[in-house]
């Protein structure tokens, strides 16, 4: 077996390990933050359980700390207070990036993790099986459910050689998203196998993982060898450290691979992170704005290495540097050895350890800038400048072009780049607030501000859907544009009514109000729509819209999970020609929708009114899926359940 099926199987509760099957595996621990953690824990709480069966649980709160008003305060006291009584640990704001901290602190190798955010694969770097979702599945696995998913194909991404100086472990990632794109890894694990895996320590395999959501595949794993001891053993748990790998004679589905000695810097360039060219290739851009953190790339040897780079020089007069450090472990840790003044010494400005520019909290760019940032994602509009560019780089290119003010590549240094894992990293878990313990609930009150509002439920399918094409989208529309976040937008993610006035307004400015006009309707897309972010509201705010059905060629698996959850259909098209026959405005019906779905139909008519025609629409459901879509989603599934 390889790694993943071993820990599938573990895991298991039903199903077989066939790829494309539905399975259910039994959930370890979880871990949310606060951007989608204030609905899960609303939904939790809607499912009246008074603690949390998983071995451990964290909230975290790390995506809106930009306090410019009551709401963001208002919900981390709201999180604070939910996991204290629930037998949730809660990071407080300032320990740092969730799945920075969660690498640090609580993965455990072997174990399954499931996270309300997309980038919860970081951990596969310690030899996890995590995996994001969407809030309501991961309250689920808190109440101790079944996590449901389509067994995945699983890649076994070769690694040889050895990074020649300068390349980095992102570069590793970049390439395999400029050989597969976005929509490479959907339905696969990719699991790295090979001797070149021995020469990269935890933090770099995180960051390999940490980008495996950028190909949209399910997790992204990394045997657990003794460099993983070693990390746990820093971190001063070596105690949850248990060798893992593949079998000598493990099959895979597909294997591709990456000769490490090969590499060279790369970037991806503005909007996608598939968008993927040489540095040299790219050329000596003026560069306006660097931004060197986010779960991807704020390890305390990432950091050092920036530090180095950075040491005695000073940062080109047009750019200004922001640097977040990933968690307070690595923030104390730099200001303790010097590498802090080294930092400032060079004139970056120095952030809270939190998400900050990377979802767009802050440091929004200049109009028309070239902002180089070590995140994960440059989707249009993320930063909160709509005319910015963003490009994605590693930590040693991300320092360098901050000095010369221009795109640049890091082999050019001429510095020792090479920074051992500490003996022992500090460890402080002052911010980590324990829950009451079992029995003594009761004794804490939840406390819940005036942001904090009711969210939508779905309605039971009617016999026939029907409505009007709202809009007609293109390929790879993400979460950022179906519920756009940044700085003014995160504060109201307890506030559905709010949010949904900007609604796809990336792709269309004018959607909210239609969509109000017309009492709801039917959204068309290209293929991978939905990619990116767990966000639940990319299903909530249509659907708090009337959005009853989305059409497209194909889904992101986090997206297209929200939306079963949420009620709302996710149809596919059978012949992928039609999606070119329909247009905006066009009336279209799902006639006897709701028997045929009844009966086990998985091919359905979709009738265009307009112009008097039929397609054929595919929505294969499991009986689970099928239940949700007929109540109305997973809430009403699993009360009529109980
Ligand atoms: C992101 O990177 O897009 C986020 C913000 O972390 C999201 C979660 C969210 O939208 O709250 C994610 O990756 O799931
Ligand atoms: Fe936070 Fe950015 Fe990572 Fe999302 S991708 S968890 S916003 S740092």
């Amino acid at each position: 077996m390889n790694l993943t099926q071993k820990i599938l199987s573990d895991h298991l509760l039903s199903g077989e390990l066939t790829p494309g099957t539905e399975i259910s595996i039994r959930i370890d621990q979880t871990l949310t933050q606060d951007s989608t953690g204030t609905m899960a824990y609303l939904q939790f709480e809607a499912m009246g359980i008074d603690r949390v069966r998983t071995k451990k649980s964290v909230a975290y709160i790390d995506h809106n700390t930009l306090q410019t008003g009551f709401e963001n305060a208002d919900d981390h006291q709201f999180i604070q207070s939910v996991a204290k009584k629930h037998g949730i640990y809660c990071s407080k704001p300032g320990n740092g990036i969730c799945h920075q901290v969660h690498l640090e602190r609580f993965g455990v190798p072997g174990m399954t993790l499931l996270g309300s955010d997309s980038h919860t694969p970081t951990c596969g770097g310690l030899g996890m099986l995590a995996i994001g979702a969407g809030g309501l599945d991961v309250a689920v696995a808190m109440g101790g459910g079944a996590y449901y998913l389509s067994c995945p194909k699983v890649v076994g991404v070769e690694l040889t050689g050895r990074l020649p100086y300068g390349v980095a472990a992102k570069d590793v990632i970049l390439e395999v998203l400029r050989r597969l794109t976005v929509k490479g890894g959907m339905g696969k694990v990719m699991e790295y196998i090979g001797e070149g895996v021995k020469t990269l320590s935890v933090p770099e395999r995180a960051t390999i993982a940490n980008m495996g959501a950028e190909l949209g595949a399910t997790t992204s794993i990394f045997p657990a060898d003794e460099i993983t001891r070693d990390f746990l053993r820093a971190q001063q748990r070596e105690r949850d450290f248990t060798p893992l790998c593949a079998d000598a004679d493990a099959v895979y589905d597909e294997v591709i691979h990456i000769d490490l000695s090969a590499l060279v810097p790369l970037v991806a360039r503005p909007h996608m992170p598939d968008e993927v060219v040489t540095v040299e290739e790219c050329g000596p851009i003026k560069v306006d704005q660097v931004f060197i953190g986010s779960c991807t790339n704020s390890s305390y040897t990432d950091m050092m290495r920036v530090a180095r780079i950075l040491k005695g020089k000073t940062v080109h007069p047009d750019v200004s540097l922001v640097i977040g450090p990933g968690s307070k472990q690595v923030l104390t840790m730099l200001a303790r050895n010097g590498a802090l003044a080294d930092m400032l010494g060079a004139g970056a400005r120095i952030l809270e350890s939190a998400c900050g520019p990377c979802i767009g909290m802050g440091q929004s760019p200049k109009s028309g800038a070239v902002s180089v940032r070590t995140n994960n994602r440059n989707f249009y509009g993320r930063s909160g400048t709509r005319s910015a560019g963003i490009y994605l780089v590693s930590c040693e290119t991300a320092a360098i072009t901050a000095l010369t003010g221009v795109l640049t590549d890091p082999r050019s240094l001429n510095i020792d780049l090479d920074i051992p894992q500490p003996e022992t990293f500090e460890i402080n878990d002052n911010l980590v607030i324990p829950p009451v313990a079992a029995g003594q609930e009761n004794t804490v009150d939840v406390v819940r501000g005036p942001n904090i509002k009711p969210f939508p439920m779905g309605r039971t399918l009617p016999d026939d859907v029907s409505g009007q094409v709202l809009l007609k989208m293109e390929d790879n529309i993400t979460t950022d544009h179906i519920a756009p976040s940044d700085a003014k937008l995160l504060p109201f993610r307890s506030n559905v009514p709010y949010l949904a006035d900007f609604c796809l307004t990336p792709v269309d400015a004018t959607f909210p109000a239609r969509a109000k006009a017309a009492g709801g309707g039917i959204l068309v897309a290209g293929a991978n729509y939905g990619q990116g972010s767990s966000r639940e509201h990319a299903a909530l705010v249509p659907l708090y819209l009337g959005v009853r059905a989305v059409v497209a060629k194909s889904f992101a698996r986090i997206h297209q999970a929200n939306l079963i959850n949420n009620g709302i259909l996710p149809l596919t098209f059978a012949d992928e020609a039609d999606y070119d026959r329909i247009a905006p405005g066009d009336e279209l019906i799902l006639p006897a929708l709701r028997p045929l779905v009844e009966c086990g139909s998985e091919a359905f008519i979709l009738r265009n009114l307009t112009r008097q025609e039929d397609y054929t629409v595919l929505m294969p459901l499991t009986d689970r899926q099928r239940g949700c879509i007929l109540c109305g989603g997973l809430l009403n599934y699993t009360r009529e359940g109980l």
